[in-house]
């Protein structure tokens, strides 16, 4: 059984050789991201059991994903390769003070071959969460259509939903993720959210209001991220500030956000104390933003402990 199983595209990540404008940088390093796939990376290595549900292209740099994805452990029964639709690109721009953009050639996506008939119920009936993100909605406006049957099958199998806006603005406009997320919102159990995307979506950036909405929609479980200033979380009635965790350098910030949901479900799926969920959860998004990639810092389970000072950490 998976504990978590997320739906979304990935694409070959070429991260710059050197910090400054993307146009003039001349080397760059094959890796691998994506807001969902980031997320199940996450999962996997703090321990949990993840699947991914994705299309890439049969080419190489799909074949090459499809490895990678497997050899972190994760649940590739439901990736399938696909003709004539080029695996996805995205290079990036790392400016010296840490500062990130994005260029997509995401525009003939592989997923845009999926379609809500091929998302296989069986797979729903063997998991406890759904994880989705607005980026795969922002892909193609037909993925919408994918997400709400995702919804509709973890409902009837009793999965928890558990929803990042993770709003992009380069694949859509602000009013179009406001019209599409905020219909997502009243399915979700467990919201992981930024401040600005909750502007977008509810029209709200203080934590406390954003809460008060969620609430209205039913949300029982709640995480705001601010970055390096912590986060507030809500569960069972109790409202949680949550102290920053400052990272020791700031490489890359690209990934932080996943790193922190999976610290989240972990911390849901065991039960743990709000304080304890999202002490960890910011801990391993200060962990994500010291190495470059989108997934390379996410940290395995006992990474995380040596980092909190439970676990003595030996160098040599
Ligand atoms: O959350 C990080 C992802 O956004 C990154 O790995 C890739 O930009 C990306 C995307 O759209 O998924």
């Amino acid at each position: 059984m998976n504990d978590v199983i997320t739906i979304g595209e990935a694409m070959i990540t070429f991260d710059p050789g050197t910090t400054g404008p993307m146009k003039f940088v001349n080397t760059f390093e094959k890796k691998v991201g994506g807001a969902e796939l980031n997320l199940a990376i996450g999962c996997s290595r703090l321990g949990l059991k993840a699947g991914w549900i994705s299309r890439l292209g049969n080419d190489e740099f799909g074949k090459y994903i499809k490895t990678f994805v497997r050899g972190e452990g994760i649940d590739v029964s439901e990736v399938q390769l696909v003709e004539g639709y080029p695996t996805s690109l995205n290079f990036k721009e790392i400016m010296e003070d840490g500062a990130v953009r994005t260029f997509y050639y995401r525009d003939k996506s592989p997923t845009l071959t999926m379609t809500e008939e091929d998302l296989n119920e069986e797979y729903f009936q063997q998991a406890k969460i759904l994880h989705i993100t607005g980026v795969f909605a922002a892909v193609d406006p037909k993925n919408v259509a994918i997400l709400n049957r995702s919804i509709h099958l973890a409902k009837k199998h009793g999965l928890k939903i558990s929803f990042d806006p993770n709003i992009r603005l380069r694949l859509w406009s602000k009013a179009e993720a406001k019209q599409v997320l905020s219909k997502i919102l009243p399915h979700v159990d467990i919201l992981l959210a930024g401040q600005e995307e909750m502007d977008i979506i509810m029209g709200e950036t203080d934590p406390v209001r954003i809460i008060e909405k969620a609430k209205e929609s039913c949300i029982s479980y709640v995480a705001i991220k601010q970055g390096e200033n912590g986060a507030v979380g809500y569960h069972d009635g109790k409202i949680v500030e949550a102290a920053p965790v400052k990272a020791s350098k700031v490489v890359d910030t690209v990934g932080a956000g996943d790193g922190f949901n999976a610290g989240i479900l972990y911390g849901f799926l065991h039960n743990w104390t709000l304080d304890k969920t999202l002490q960890f959860a910011n801990t391993i998004g200060s962990m994500v933003v010291r190495v470059a990639g989108d997934n390379e810092g996410l940290p395995y389970y006992e990474d995380v402990q040596e980092q909190l000072g439970e676990k003595e950490r030996i160098e040599r």
